[in-house]
């Protein structure tokens, strides 16, 4: 077992230490998400969930919000930043919560390095402590900013989530042999909070196993990018239980063309159940999605430990 494969069933010892770790701010400002590569799919999932808790949030890549804020809001005084980050270096990162402050908006520093550059430009740092032997793939580290990033919204994270979580990796585990040797595409299809959760998907699977993968919300992938589906197509669909029929059609129909289906929460070649509520879903899946990745990367002989041409930190 290498390490990557070992800090990611080790998870869950660090989630049960997050939880309930409470921080939140005035919430009649616009919550303003941004990170950068898997802290930006993390923040468009968190921002999808404040929405529908009745928050309003968007999420913003880091390189947009620092250079270009104007192309998304521009009330700085009525706003409030939360940068996230694993690392807290990301220049961009680092530089939209800067850039933030001095424009006169709250800024909370989300991220699992308390003496981090972003931790010492915030106005309120929330944080909890990450796994040491994490490397350059990002993913307890992730999956604690999905959790804390929740609970500052307000969402109750119950105990329960880390079993359900547990759960849900072991079973894909023990499902995935035959499933995905010689596959050559990766396709994550989630909606609401899950689109952001099926991106972190297809880069985790991308940066691990150098595969080519794709994400899309799940009825925009019948809008073209289902031409490329074949007998060397896994489709991970991360079903929503409000669309469950129009995926599950959906789901037939790539069937039909050749693709096998992972279905977490609903129909597929494989079949995973997922219990919580859409708003915990995601947090849910995340660890599964991350042993999918390194499977992959297994099938390939490629060691996670060593991803090409990636660091653990990008600065500019
Ligand atoms: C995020 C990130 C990762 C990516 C790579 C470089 O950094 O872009 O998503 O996989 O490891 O860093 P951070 O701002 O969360 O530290």
């Amino acid at each position: 077992m290498n390490t990557t494969e070992k800090v990611i069933f080790e998870q869950f010892s660090y989630w049960e230490k997050a939880i309930g770790v409470n921080q939140s701010g005035d919430r009649s400002k616009l919550l303003v998400f941004v990170g950068c590569g898997t802290s930006f799919n993390l923040a468009l999932s968190l921002a999808a969930c404040s929405n529908m808790s009745g928050r309003k949030a968007i999420a913003v890549p880091g390189a947009e919000w620092a250079n270009r804020p104007s192309a998304f809001w521009s009330e700085w005084r009525d706003t409030h930043v939360v940068a996230l980050s694993r690392s807290g270096e990301t220049t961009e990162t680092v530089t939209a919560a800067k850039a933030s402050r001095d424009a006169g908006a709250f800024v909370t520093a989300l991220t699992v390095e308390p003496e981090s550059s972003l931790a010492k430009n915030c106005d309120q740092l929330v944080s909890a402590e990450t796994h040491p032997d994490e490397g350059i793939v990002m993913t307890v580290s992730a999956s604690l900013m999905v959790l804390l990033g929740l609970q500052m919204i307000g969402q109750h994270v119950p105990g329960s989530v880390v079993g359900s979580a547990r759960r849900l990796a072991d079973a894909l585990d023990h499902a995935l042999p035959g499933i995905i040797t010689d596959k050559t595409h990766f396709v994550f299809l989630g909606s609401g909070p899950l689109f952001g959760i099926a991106l972190e998907g297809a880069l985790k699977l991308m940066e691990m196993s150098q595969i080519m993968t794709q994400a899309f919300h799940p009825l925009e992938y019948r809008h073209g990018p289902i031409s490329l589906v074949d007998g060397k197509t896994v489709v991970v669909m991360l079903y929503s239980p409000d669309q469950r029929e129009a995926e599950s059609k959906l789901v037939r129909e790539l069937n039909e063309k050749g693709a096998i289906v992972i279905g977490f929460g609903g129909p597929g070649d494989v079949e995973l159940a997922v219990d919580d509520d859409l708003s915990l879903a995601g947090l849910v899946v995340l660890p599964a999605l991350q042993v999918l990745g390194e499977r992959a990367a297994q099938a390939r002989q490629i060691d996670t430990v060593f991803p090409r041409h990636l660091t653990k930190v990008v600065k500019l």
